[in-house]
């Protein structure tokens, strides 16, 4: 069983202060302060949805042809090399949404796409993200964005509602044989609330703590369920292993210069992103 204890991150909940909001009704901090999560928040029009989709639809279909081992789980990190990705992560809505979570001054520093094709038998298993990730303190709020429509039958994340203020929970790891994406499984969570769904039509979000558990089941279903993970978190947050450079400064500044600024890509391709990894391989 891995031991959180001689961890020296912080991780524990930061509540949003609930001043100031631009967006969140009071109602929906307190959901987010005591539940851990918010959803839905609809950012995009059915029309803007479809081609949030159909971005990502040729994203997938280069990605196949490349043929070089990356799959429906692979695009992760891409926001300097891909256009629509990038646009997404400086949504205003989202931003305005961010902001009531964090404050004034954070950036973006990671995005990954969770695609789970239709009769995907891997599930996610139940996971604090703050504790994967090389970041203190524990201040990053995930946006998750529907690119299709999200419900319990083809696999939507889900949550345990109330499980952030519970500090760093112990996990063991995921056996080689386990059909999982992630491998940290935390413990003893039906001490907790029961699990809720986080059912989204495409084009809305949710927001979740990096400190709330949750997962989600294999996709038995006939429907394909992709979402967008961006990664926000407050100025005051640092890396201790390069995850700094990748990030775009969302909102205020950071006068630290720990956060890298990443300008708008100018390709929409993730040929670029494999042709880069290339380039860095061969020189
Ligand atoms: O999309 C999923 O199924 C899981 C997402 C997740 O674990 C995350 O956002 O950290």
């Amino acid at each position: 069983m891995a031991e959180p204890q001689g961890d020296p991150r912080l991780l524990r909940f930061f509540p949003a202060s609930g001043e100031n909001l631009r967006r969140l009704t009071r109602e929906q901090v307190r959901h987010y302060n005591v539940r851990g999560y918010v959803k839905p928040l609809s950012i995009y029009t059915p029309e803007q949805a479809d081609f949030n989709r159909a971005r990502f639809d040729t994203l997938l279909d280069e990605i196949a042809r490349a043929n070089d081992g990356r799959d429906a789980y692979s695009i992760n990190g891409y926001q300097a090399q891909v256009a629509s990705i990038w646009d997404i992560i400086v949504h205003p809505v989202i931003l305005d949404f961010v902001q009531d979570i964090l404050g004034p001054d954070f950036v973006a520093w990671g995005t990954h796409y969770f695609c789970k094709m239709p009769g995907d038998p891997r599930h996610v298993p139940w996971h604090q993200d703050a504790s994967y990730w090389p970041l203190t303190p524990s201040r990053t709020v995930t946006a998750w964005l529907a690119i299709d429509d999200a419900d319990a039958d083809n696999g939507a994340m889900k949550v345990i509602p109330g499980t952030h203020v519970h500090g760093h929970l112990p996990f063991e790891n995921a056996k080689p044989d386990e059909k999982v994406v992630l491998h940290q499984k935390v413990l003893g969570v039906e001490r907790f609330d029961p699990p809720e769904y986080i059912d989204l039509k495409a084009g809305q979000i949710s927001l979740h703590s990096d400190m709330l558990v949750h997962g989600s089941d294999p996709n038995l279903s006939s429907r394909r369920r992709c979402g967008l993970t961006i990664r926000y978190a407050a100025c005051d947050v640092r890396s201790t292993a390069g995850w700094n450079k990748n990030a775009i400064i969302c909102r205020g500044t950071d006068p630290s210069g720990h956060w890298g600024n990443i300008p708008r890509p100018t390709t929409d391709s993730s040929m670029a992103m494999a042709w880069q990894k290339k380039v860095a391989v061969e020189t």
